[in-house]
């Protein structure tokens, strides 16, 4: 699936672009099962709530060289329908920096503070320059009562904000302070609410200033991030490299698949 010139536009002017229900129910239920089974595993890409048991976040997914990679992620990743329109913005081969489904559980699931992903890929990976794009796949309702993801449309052009870090929930974050979200609000407008069914492709820039609140529903909710990284982007020396799958060092590029369908490990099992 090709990006069309007023898609490009409408990324390049808002800094994200939404493809709703870019992939069915069905693909959405794989992914789901396919899930549901790797976050039951202990292991350090499987990260939970500082308050609880509950997950928070699973990295790799779309690794099946890990433990919790799994089939019919690495099918998306790999997938024309997400793959493509990333090569369309990016414009050359991409590698997948990293992958994960952040979790919130229903009433308690914590919020993410506002932040730009770069803050974090400059500060912990020396990435080169935001020559990447993440693509969240919605995997349920994304709703505001739920935790949606909030937006500033526009804010990427305001450029990478001083990170600061900030240790609150069970994920370290180079965050954005109050004072320069005050500062970004009054220049680029307020926040937008993200959100779709599942199914639905938000596709955002690295700059984008975004953020999300407690879960208050009575729902799970369930979004996959795939951050694709141009093949010329490297990342620098740090003092202490993070592991691979949350910031790959692969130079090798994503081979897209021939036939774009989300296949499920029982599928490919009795093939
Ligand atoms: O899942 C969310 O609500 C926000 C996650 C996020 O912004 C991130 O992982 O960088």
């Amino acid at each position: 699936m090709k990006l069309t010139k007023s898609q490009i536009q409408t990324y390049e002017d808002n800094g994200y672009l939404v493809l709703p229900d870019l992939f069915t129910r069905d693909e959405v239920d794989v992914l789901i099962h396919e899930l549901t089974a790797t976050a039951a595993i202990t292991d350090e890409r499987v990260i939970k709530e500082k308050a609880g048991p509950a997950i928070r976040m699973v990295y790799g997914l779309h690794d099946r060289s890990g433990p919790t990679g799994s089939v019919g992620y690495e099918s998306l990743v790999r997938s024309a329908r997400l793959l493509q329109p990333a090569l369309d913005l990016l414009g050359e081969p991409a590698n997948v920096f990293h992958s994960k489904v952040n979790l919130k559980e229903a009433i308690n699931g914590e919020f993410w503070q506002w932040h730009q992903d770069f803050g974090n890929w400059s500060s912990e990976d020396a990435v080169a320059a935001p020559h990447m794009v993440t693509s969240l796949v919605l995997l349920d309702q994304a709703t505001e009562v739920g935790g949606c993801l909030y937006f500033i449309p526009g804010s990427h052009k305001g450029g990478l904000l001083p990170p600061k870090l900030d240790q609150r929930t069970s994920v370290k974050l180079w965050t954005v302070s109050k004072d320069q979200m005050i500062e970004a609000v009054e220049k680029f407008g307020e926040p937008v609410a993200v959100t779709g069914g599942p199914g639905t492709v938000v596709m955002f820039h690295p700059y984008l200033l975004h953020g999300s609140g407690q879960n208050m529903s009575t729902h799970e909710r369930k979004q996959f991030y795939c951050v694709y990284n141009a093949v010329s982007n490297k990342l620098g020396p740090v003092a202490a490299p993070r592991p691979e799958y949350k910031a790959s060092r692969r130079s090798s590029a994503v081979q897209m698949s021939n036939q774009d369908v989300i296949v499920g490990a029982s599928v490919l099992e009795s093939a």
